[in-house]
């Protein structure tokens, strides 16, 4: 219960001077044989990219704990108050299989996929929405900061200030906000466009996605902005929110230090001699998802072959592919569509003991995944529609010795900071041929070049610099900024 209150009349208020809510807590819940429930960190990027704030704040975290039924005891780990949030088998699926990733996701990701609109499955998103303001509203106390994070939580910041105008909002959208034209798709785009607009600063990835949203406001809600501020009538007169870029990145010292372990760097290697040695290893990491542009890449990597540029066993593709979504079926018929080519490649091109992809559809270590990007020569990176892309920018900070190269979409938001990496548009696949060509066969001196300036961004970029930026414009005031 609640310890205390700001009046007599008040809602109660909670404890915690910052407040993150995201659709996820960062832990997985483990069921032991004995019956015992243990929790461990899970991966992803708003969990790799949070977790050295939350390390530092005295903070709590409110999120679903990733399975239906009853929410688990509030409890500490590492620091952080984790408050989970309950949802019922059918508002998985309405809330979260359904809005959030079968109508918002491919919407928001330039309709790659087509999305799905149903009054149910907005319904559902309405109330679950709800009940994470309700949550979040119980654990701040007295004008604290609550950052809400992602497309699935659009209308908590409304109604959390409905809740408590008392406190400071913030909002980070990790994936793109699309163009008015396909937006204007969207039957509740003036709601989701007001949801938003309960915060005072919205974080967007790159400049177009803030540009996209503020044209929506226009539009949707009939707004009047001014540069990067929506002015938003209120029972106290107008407020101004602010709708701007903060590009997010990594930990990267931690994930440098990682690379340069002495166990990780002989993974590396056992890594390579498992692979029998090859020349040229090209290097592919995703969550399985269409938005990744993995089917572009076989192409192009399966072309390459046949027109015998590149010859296994002396190039070879790994693509880890990590299980995701895998209870929507736009997820699983692109699974089935990758393993239908994997196999083709490997039945066209391969040799007894030698497969020219090597497709690992598991999650790995963190130390793992290092060992991978030691490992390979070339890093592709070919998504069709992607917010930043972190999976680029962990290549980089592990390449302390300035060898190997980055070829990357213009569809990132990573895009816009590395733009030495080898930039490329996915559909093009003659393009994607000629940039996979021309990284597999750079020469040391261009290698260090291009990787010099990239690590320097990365480096002095990272997410402790990113969320610190975010939450320093959050507590400015409209006359500060
Ligand atoms: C969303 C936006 C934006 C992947 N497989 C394993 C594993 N991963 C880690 C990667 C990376 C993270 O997951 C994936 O982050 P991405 O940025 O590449 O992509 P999304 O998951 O789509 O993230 C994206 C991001 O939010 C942050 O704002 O950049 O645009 O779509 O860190 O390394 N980690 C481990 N094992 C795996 O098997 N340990």
């Amino acid at each position: 219960m609640p310890e205390h209150t700001a009046d007599e009349t008040a809602e109660p208020v909670g404890d915690y001077t910052f407040v993150v809510v995201a659709n996820r807590l960062p832990v997985d819940r483990i069921e032991n044989p004995d019956g015992s429930v243990e929790w461990r960190p899970s991966p992803g990027g708003l969990v790799t990219a949070l977790d050295p704030v939350m390390r530092d704040a005295d903070g709590a975290w409110v999120g679903w704990a990733g399975a239906p039924g009853d929410p688990p005891k509030p409890f500490d780990d590492a620091g952080v108050r984790l408050v989970g949030v309950g949802l019922s088998a059918e508002e998985v699926r309405d809330y979260y299989e359904g809005f959030s990733n079968a109508t918002l996701w491919p919407l928001y990701h330039d309709v790659i996929a087509p999305p799905e609109f149903h009054r149910e499955w907005w319904e559902t998103y309405v109330v679950v929405n709800h009940r994470f303001a309700q949550t979040a509203a119980e654990q701040a106390a007295t004008g604290a900061t609550v950052w809400v994070h992602d497309y699935q939580l659009q209308l908590v910041p409304a109604m959390l200030r409905e809740l408590r105008p008392d406190l400071r909002i913030g909002f980070f959208n990790h994936i793109p906000f699309p163009g008015y034209e396909i937006f204007a798709q969207l039957p509740w785009r003036e709601q989701i466009v007001t949801g938003l607009l309960g915060a005072d600063l919205l974080g967007f990835q790159r400049q177009g996605d803030a540009t996209n949203f503020l044209r929506a406001c226009r539009r949707a809600a009939r707004l009047t902005t001014r540069g990067a501020s929506v002015s938003v009538p209120g029972p106290t007169g107008d407020r101004q929110v602010r709708a701007a870029a903060f590009p997010i990145s990594i930990d990267s010292a931690a994930l440098g230090d990682i690379a340069r372990r002495e166990d990780v760097r002989a993974r590396a290697r056992e890594i390579r001699s498992a692979l029998g040695d090859p020349k040229i290893v090209l290097l592919g990491v995703d969550r399985l998802d269409y938005t990744k542009g993995i089917l572009h890449r076989l192409k192009a990597y399966g072309e390459i072959l046949a027109d015998g540029q590149l010859r296994p066993p002396e190039a070879v593709l790994v693509q880890v592919a990590s299980p995701s979504r895998e209870r929507v079926e736009q997820y699983r018929t692109l699974r089935n569509e990758v393993e239908v080519i994997v196999g083709r490649i490997n039945g066209d091109f391969g040799a007894l003991g030698n497969p020219p992809v090597h497709y690992l559809h598991q999650a790995h270590p963190r130390e793992e995944m290092a060992a991978l990007y030691l490992a390979a020569d070339v890093m592709l990176v070919t998504s069709l529609r992607d917010g930043m892309n972190l999976v680029a920018k962990e290549y980089i900070a592990c390449r302390h010795d300035e060898t190997g190269a980055l070829v990357l979409s213009e569809f990132t938001g990573a895009a816009d900071e590395l733009g030495s990496a080898f930039i490329v548009n996915p559909h093009d696949i003659d393009g994607l041929k000629e940039a996979f060509l021309r990284a597999a066969g750079i020469s040391p001196r261009e290698a260090r070049r291009r990787m010099r300036s990239m690590r320097r961004r990365v480096r002095e970029h990272d997410v402790v610099r990113w969320a610190a930026g975010f939450l320093k414009a959050l507590g400015e005031t409209p006359e500060q900024r």
